[in-house]
């Protein structure tokens, strides 16, 4: 671990005290106060008025009781979580998780480091993140509906397009979002378009936002290549996951010119040397809803399918992991690095665990930080909702050209800063510091509160 400043090292010890067994969420904060002691040496007065210990006790934490019936007539018992972290820059903002491991640190670390993210897209949203311990897998369209509507029935009087506004995140796409809304318009009797996003087109969604995780981190990943003069064309890439993010990473790393040779879900991961033929793999993921292993029955000569062990021992140029929190260790780094990576792009947040960081970065490998990398997701967000204020509906090349906008400002902010702040290529402290002190401008303006 990097030392912590001396100042910041009580507040640390405190956080960590109050939030006992939380880990991702002590893992997220350590990793934000190990930037923060450069910004009070210059900037002592961040750490007046309790700043960074309010920043991180969220402003409001919600834990409910979700009842539904499945299809076999049996009531099932679930718990929904909202933690609405800091809404210094704007409405708390932030996705949904349905996946079993769901617990309320992990809600914590994702939201608190969405506070971050937010502030780095530069537009007004502020952070927050939910969930269910809910396992949508093996379930039926019915039961999910049912669930989705169970869920909003509770979460739906802690919502608004001025308040909170949620999306989707793992278990959590456009179906999801689309019983959610119904059942949000339902029992408000308001067609309120801007309190979620990641809607369909038809009812309010916006172009490009499906995409936009997995594009923006590409664009990132591309820019960070930039510094070193250069690109994506013919290097082999490694992308974790098989789900809105690695799919669409995939499709904009084929489209700079690159070769995703692997991808993955929870049970194994595929090879494919020719290249992951995107189109099957759609079909597999998004149509069938079936398991990446199908991938190998269904493509026939040339791909494999991997059941244990790592993909990341497969060599690769850039690895992109985009399933799941500490889904790449230190072991894995340093294999990477072995077999020459080159830059490593987080789709997901936090997979990287805090040693194979330091493996990356020790071996001047170029590595982007999720809460930079996976920012086009949460900002093709606000621009859904800028076009839900407007009452209005971009096309696609507009939304993405925001959208490439928005990744090389905070690509540029991020190398700027930590170029100002004396660590050049430290994109982990860049986008920690823009994120920080953005949001204590705006929380020093407000007082104590
Ligand atoms: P999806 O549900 O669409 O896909 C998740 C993928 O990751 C699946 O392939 C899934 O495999 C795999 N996965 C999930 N949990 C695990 C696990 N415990 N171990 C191994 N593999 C796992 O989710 P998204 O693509 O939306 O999210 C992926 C990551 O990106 C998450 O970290 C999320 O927080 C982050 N993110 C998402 C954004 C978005 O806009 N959707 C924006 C920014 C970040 P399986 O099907 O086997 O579970
Ligand atoms: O982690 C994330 O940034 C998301 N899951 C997207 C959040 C959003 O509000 O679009």
């Amino acid at each position: 671990m990097t030392k912590i400043d001396e100042k910041l090292e009580p507040i640390l010890a405190e956080v960590l005290r109050r939030n006992a067994g939380e880990l991702e969420f002590h893992q997220a904060v350590i990793e934000v106060m190990e930037s923060l002691g450069r910004v009070i040496a210059k900037k002592p007065h961040y750490a007046d008025h309790a700043l960074i210990e309010r920043l991180c006790e969220p402003e409001r934490q919600i834990i409910f009781r979700v009842p539904w019936v499945d299809d076999a007539g049996q009531v099932q018992i679930n718990r929904g979580f909202r933690v609405q972290f800091n809404s210094a820059l704007g409405p708390y903002k932030g996705g949904l998780r349905f996946h079993p491991s769901v617990n309320l640190g992990i809600i914590k670390f994702l939201g608190f480091e969405q506070i971050f993210k937010n502030a780095l897209t530069g537009l007004p949203i502020g952070g927050g993140k939910g969930g269910s311990d809910f396992n949508p897998r093996g379930r039926s369209e019915g039961e999910i509906m049912r669930f989705c509507q169970s869920f909003m029935t509770e979460l739906q009087r802690h919502l608004g397009e001025y308040t909170d506004v949620p999306a989707g995140d793992i278990g959590v796409g456009g179906r999801e979002i689309g019983y959610l809304f119904g059942q949000f318009k339902r029992l408000t009797n308001r067609y309120e378009a801007g309190v979620l996003t990641g809607k369909g087109l038809v009812y309010g969604g916006s172009r490009a936002r499906t995409e936009a995780t997995g594009f923006g981190a590409t664009y990132f990943v591309s820019s960070m290549l930039a510094t070193r003069s250069m690109d994506f064309e013919g290097r082999k890439c490694v992308v974790s996951g098989s789900g809105n993010v690695a799919t669409y990473t995939i499709e904009k790393i084929r489209q700079f010119g690159g070769i995703v040779i692997a991808c993955s879900d929870s049970s194994g991961y595929i090879i494919d040397e020719d290249g992951i033929d995107l189109e099957l793999l759609k079909e597999i993921k998004q149509v069938r809803r079936e398991r990446i292993s199908q991938y190998v029955q269904m493509k026939g000569a040339g791909a494999r399918y991997v059941e244990d062990g790592s993909i990341w021992d497969v060599p690769c140029e850039v690895a992109m992991p985009s399933a799941t929190q500490n889904e790449l260790t230190g072991k894995d780094a340093s294999t990477l690095v072995k077999n020459g990576v080159i830059a490593v792009g987080e789709g997901a947040n936090m997979p990287c665990t805090p040693e194979a960081v330091r493996i990356f970065q020790g071996a001047g490998v170029l590595f982007g930080p999720g809460k930079a990398a996976n920012a086009g997701g949460v900002a093709t967000s606000a621009l859904e909702m800028q076009q839900n204020a407007s009452r209005d509906s971009w096309s696609f090349e507009k939304t993405e050209e925001r959208l490439a906008g928005i990744m090389r400002n905070i690509h540029d902010n991020c190398a700027e800063t930590a170029e100002e702040y004396g660590a050049p290529g430290d994109y982990v402290l860049g986008a920690n510091i823009v994120g920080f002190e953005r949001v204590a401008a705006a929380m020093t303006a407000f007082g104590v509160i």
